[in-house]
């Protein structure tokens, strides 16, 4: 007799039918989502009303099954992931962002800056029998005294000892600022690094567009207009770039729409955004406390109805991630079936969700990833970080 996982596992297996679906049209009429389930189907794009109404359904599950409908036309049965690494080179930062659980002062334990040897060493030494891997990740707080020549240097030495390896470095907060330090514009900065090495920016930073939320949550970071307008001066020189939204905290409904859409515009202007992930708060170390009910296991449907919502308003960004550093394993695993793709990576090392209190692991395996996404009855695919190389799963 088999076991009970065995057979859910090969329930899944089937692939996805277009025809045979969740999406009832009869049901939708009684949710009044008729009008969006019509749009979802001939792919046109939703307005931010309707982006609006598909957070006020009374149906995550109708939510999530238009989101995997628009998911399963982008990528079928794929679902990806990479082995990658991070490093943050320092937690040494002018910004002091209310929910910024990683940023030290200098003198407070746990502050740190690395050395190029520090990174090298973190980067580029392979467990034995470990992937070296495709995707190099590195950010950093804003250090007042990192000048970009130093960057610069890393970068050629990573490129030396890495040379095929894509280096996502840098957040958009981070090259307006090292413009700042240097007194430069950020596209020489974008330009200078390219010709380092380079190849694409991490998507963080960008945390909630809506101006009173920022205000309050990171009133020292660059607003959102300089963070899209740096993202699009990467995307005219050919660095593509990732997104993000910090989501979960003191937004509303409306500024998760507003941001969604804010990414959407400045897609359909400079088209350099390749995938779009919701970082879901960790709340137990952030100084940015939220009232009982709004934090922990009990916003685990809301995480998934934002993926979906997400997926549906973004027509234009690629991919989604499900960043299971911050949204959990189990979480992310089962946002394939709500929108996201693609599930980040091995990570070995990962700071900034882990010291505001994540209690996922610190890295997964190429097997666990892929059991991982098998199990959801999905087709494992490796990717690098700017999906420029596929690989099918053994
Ligand atoms: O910018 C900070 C966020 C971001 C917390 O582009 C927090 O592939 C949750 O951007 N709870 C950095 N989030 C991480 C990031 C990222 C991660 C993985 C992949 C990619 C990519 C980008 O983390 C910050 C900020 O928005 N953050 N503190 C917190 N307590």
């Amino acid at each position: 007799m088999r076991v009970a996982a065995e057979i859910a596992e090969a329930a899944l297996a089937p692939p996805y039918s277009f025809e045979a679906s969740m999406l009832d049209a009869a049901y939708y009429t009684q949710l009044c989502l008729d009008a969006i389930l019509d749009k979802v189907l001939a792919e046109q794009r939703l307005t931010p009303e309707e982006g609006l109404a598909l957070f006020r359904c009374p149906d995550p599950v109708a939510v999530g099954a238009l989101a995997h409908h628009a998911r399963m036309l982008r990528h079928g049965q794929q679902a990806f992931y990479v082995v990658n690494r991070h490093v943050n080179y320092t937690n040494h930062c002018v910004n002091a962002c209310r929910f910024c659980a990683f940023r030290r002062e200098p003198g407070e334990e746990g502050h740190f800056t690395l050395t190029h040897e520090d990174i090298i060493d973190r980067l580029c030494n392979d467990p034995p029998g470990g992937l070296a891997p495709d995707e190099l990740h590195i950010v950093g707080g804003c250090h007042p005294e990192l000048r970009l020549a130093w960057f610069e240097e890393l970068l050629r030495k990573l490129c030396k000892l890495r040379p095929g390896t894509v280096i996502k470095a840098f957040t958009c907060v981070e090259i307006a600022h090292f413009a700042a330090m240097e007194g430069i514009s950020t596209i020489e900065v974008l330009s200078r690094l390219k010709s380092a090495g380079l190849a694409m920016l991490p998507g963080g930073g960008a945390e909630i567009f809506a101006p009173e939320v920022r205000r309050q949550l990171c009133p020292n970071k660059i607003d959102a207009d300089a963070w899209l307008r740096v993202a699009g001066e990467a995307h005219s020189l050919g660095i593509p770039t990732n997104a993000t939204m910090l989501f979960g905290h003191i937004e509303s409904v409306e500024d998760r729409i507003d941001h969604l859409c804010r990414l959407r515009k400045q897609q359909d202007i400079s088209g350099g955004f390749t995938c779009f992930i919701p970082l879901a708060f960790q709340t137990e170390h952030s100084a940015l406390k939220l009232p009982v009910g709004l934090s922990g296991p009990q916003r685990g449907l809301d995480q998934l109805r934002l993926i979906a919502v997400s997926r549906l308003m973004l027509d234009n960004i690629p991919h989604l991630k499900a960043y299971w550093v911050m949204l959990g394993v189990k979480q992310a695993q089962t946002a394939l079936h709500w929108g996201a793709d693609d599930l980040d990576g091995t990570i070995v090392e990962e700071k900034i969700g882990h010291m505001a209190g994540a209690d996922s692991v610190q890295a997964l395996s190429v097997a666990e990833l892929e059991s991982i996404i098998r199990c959801s009855g999905f087709e494992p695919v490796r990717r690098n970080a700017n999906f420029t190389k596929f690989m099918t799963g053994a």
